[in-house]
């Protein structure tokens, strides 16, 4: 089954959303497969947002993911990263879609509650940098025999 990472960024924690995050993917019908509440250290902002480091925002960025403790987790289900981003919604929250949690629950691009890996290669690389094989979790949802055909 695919595999994403997803983090609760210092705003969402603050906001008392970690289970408003949590319940949409879950009754989605994805399962969580690790999970961990903590401050990241400087390394390993820098390594997810590599891809970044360059832009005019990353300064800002970067002080506000390690403002306070970020809730990561791994989930499991079919098209994970490609499905979860949609839940997700765009970037800014003033474009993110009504029924997204960006469209539901942000204002600002700079606070915009969550984070979702872009693809499934994006996925792996995450995943890898918070979190040690050892780490996830194997087990079985009931409703697994009705969520797939
Ligand atoms: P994503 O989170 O939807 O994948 P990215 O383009 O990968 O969006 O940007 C990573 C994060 O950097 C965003 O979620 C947002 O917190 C921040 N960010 C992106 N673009 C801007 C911007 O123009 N101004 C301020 N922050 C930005
Ligand atoms: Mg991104």
């Amino acid at each position: 089954m695919d595999r994403t990472f997803v983090m609760v960024k210092p705003d969402g924690v603050a906001r008392g959303l970690i289970g408003e995050v949590v319940s949409r993917l879950e009754r989605k019908g994805f399962k969580m497969v690790a999970a961990r509440l903590e401050r990241l250290p400087e390394k390993r902002v820098m390594e997810q947002y590599r891809e970044h480091l360059e832009k005019p925002f990353f300064p800002s960025l970067r002080h506000y993911i390690e403002s306070g403790p970020c809730f990561l987790m791994v989930w499991e289900g079919r098209d994970a990263a490609a499905v979860v981003r949609k839940i997700v919604g765009a970037t800014n929250p003033a474009e993110a879609a009504p029924g997204t949690i960006r469209g539901d629950l942000a204002m600002d691009i700079g606070r915009n509650v969550i984070h979702a890996s872009d693809s499934p290669g994006s996925a792996d690389r995450e995943i890898a940098i918070h979190f040690s094989a050892g780490e996830l979790v194997s087990y079985k949802r009931v409703d697994e025999p009705v969520l797939y055909e």
